[in-house]
């Protein structure tokens, strides 16, 4: 592999302070073999942002928030900054994930107002887009995925600052997932566009992840498709063997 992988934990709205535990088994699993060869982040709720950064000091695994704020601060009751998922240990955030797409109306516009707002915060944006299965059906994914790259990716990002997810909205949760070859068009089509946004040298370097019902028995053969640099995990990040075992089909 050129792009050392990514396996980032999305716990999304699961997790209360006795599933520390679950990251902390994460970290005694991470051994030199997978250090050396994979990034892992876990993404757990707001409320377990500090706690879950402490119980992770020293294993080299980041944490991440699942979404900010636009706005810096203020008068905006019940939002989250990104500034303050910094301050609370992060170094990555989600953003756009479809579940914030479709069930808050967060547009292109608003996802990239939030992919500036980490970058303003020192975070680094895992900008996630997809295709609803009308969408697919009607041979309209690259185009659907191309329209929100463009909305969605802020302009003059390095490599470094910027991870794209891909998920497919109709894999989300489901257990279905797309075909290896379908993940290949995508993930070079993805790559393709990216260079156009953030030219082609950062786009060269992005980790591309692929997310929807990444599990154990299907991470190898996701993994070892041309351009997808890691996974974006959920149910499965919510035990810790599942995840290690997709990091090491990374590795
Ligand atoms: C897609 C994914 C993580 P799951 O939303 O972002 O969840 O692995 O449960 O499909």
């Amino acid at each position: 592999r050129s792009i050392r992988p990514l396996v980032a934990g999305n716990w999304k709205m699961n997790g209360l302070k006795a599933d520390l535990a679950i990251a902390t088994e994460v970290a005694r699993g991470y051994d030199a073999a997978l250090k050396a060869a994979v990034d892992l982040a876990i993404c757990p709720p707001a409320t377990l942002l500090f706690p879950a950064s402490a119980a992770l000091i020293g294993s080299r695994i980041a944490t991440g928030g699942q979404d900010c704020s636009v706005q810096p601060s203020g008068a905006f009751t019940g939002e989250v900054s990104a500034a303050m998922l910094a301050d609370a240990g992060a170094a990555f955030c989600i953003v756009g994930h479809s579940e914030r797409r479709t069930l808050h109306g967060e547009g292109n516009a608003t996802v990239r107002a939030k992919a500036e707002a980490a970058r303003k915060a020192l975070l680094v944006p895992i900008i996630c887009v997809g295709e609803t299965r009308e969408e697919r059906e009607a041979g309209k994914a690259l185009a659907v995925v191309r329209k929100q790259l463009k909305g969605s990716v802020p302009e003059g990002l390095d490599a470094a600052s910027l991870v794209i997810a891909y998920e497919p909205v109709w894999a989300i949760g489901t257990g279905l997932t797309p075909t290896a070859d379908d993940v290949a068009e995508m993930h070079a089509s993805i790559r393709w566009d990216l260079a156009r946004i953030v030219g082609k040298a950062a786009a060269a370097g992005v980790r591309l992840l692929y997310g929807g019902s990444v599990k154990p028995s299907n991470a190898a053969e996701l993994m070892n498709v041309a351009n997808v640099d890691g996974a974006l995990v959920g149910g499965a990040s919510l035990k810790a063997e599942e995840f290690l075992a997709i990091a090491r089909a990374c590795a």
